[in-house]
């Protein structure tokens, strides 16, 4: 690759946007670079999987779309990943072909209008391509259960126990109003692990922190299969943890 990951990011990005570290998807691909492609996932969090030709894409997923049933059934999987990740793709394609036509001739309102559509589709393209990277079996075939490795300790340290973790972060996720997602993140500032919600999928918080773990517990996540029991599909949703890739980019970034 001639061009380094952040060249590409900014063809296509507005400054701003670069400064709030992407949602820490700049990390996850540049960390991935640095160590070589994850042979669990298949080489899917490579940066030919995101972006090509100028622009964002729909990544190709490391896994068949009924890989995570019974947890997760497949045509949840498949509209969800085909129809509406497709569509945060193109919305933000567009959008951004439509601020980089506009120039700095646009009215003010114009802009501001945009700057939400970017936002909204920006963070949904990249929470949508965290979850599905950190879901499937791991290199040794395995799916869900706890994490073990400095990973297991980091989660010890920070909330006592797995059990404890696993209980903190699905209040998070079920006690969301409305869309959101649950986040973990680690955040370099003192080299830690950090829990948020977010409110339908904006990208505009959590500053400098990588997203490692994230579940996406909007209705079209689970309807079909758990209708309105959240807490169900929550809690199902960690028998599809690929651990080894939540390891994998908690690592990586602590490295840089
Ligand atoms: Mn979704």
């Amino acid at each position: 690759m001639t061009k380094s990951r952040r060249e590409l990011l900014s063809l296509s990005l507005p400054a701003a946007m670069l400064g709030t570290g992407l949602f820490g998807f700049d990390s996850i691909l540049q960390a991935q670079e640095a160590h070589g492609a994850h042979a669990a996932q298949d080489g899917y969090f490579s940066p030919s999987n995101f972006f090509e030709g100028g622009k964002w894409k729909l990544p190709k997923l490391p896994y068949g779309y009924d890989a995570l049933e019974p947890h997760i059934d497949a045509k949840t999987m498949e509209l969800h990943h085909s129809k509406h990740h497709q569509s945060y793709v193109d919305n933000l394609n567009k959008a951004l072909a439509k601020m980089k036509e506009l120039g700095n001739d646009a009215e003010p309102g114009v802009v501001e209008s945009l700057q939400r559509d970017i936002s909204f589709n920006f963070g949904g393209h990249t929470l949508h391509s965290v979850f599905w990277g950190i879901m499937g079996k791991d290199e040794r075939g395995n799916m869900g259960g706890e994490p073990t490795g400095a990973l297991a300790d980091k989660l010890n340290s920070t909330f006592g126990s797995f059990e404890k973790f696993k209980a903190y972060f699905s209040k998070v996720a079920t006690s969301l109003k409305g869309s959101g997602w649950a986040v973990l993140a680690h955040s370099p500032v003192g080299d830690q692990l950090v829990t948020y919600a977010v409110k339908d999928q904006d990208s505009t918080h959590a500053p400098g922190t990588m997203p490692i773990l994230a579940i996406d517990v909007w209705e079209h996540a689970y309807y079909l299969k758990y209708q309105n029991k959240r807490a169900d599909y929550v809690n199902a949703w960690f028998n599809t943890i690929n651990w080894s890739s939540v390891a994998m980019c908690m690592g990586l970034h602590e490295t840089k």
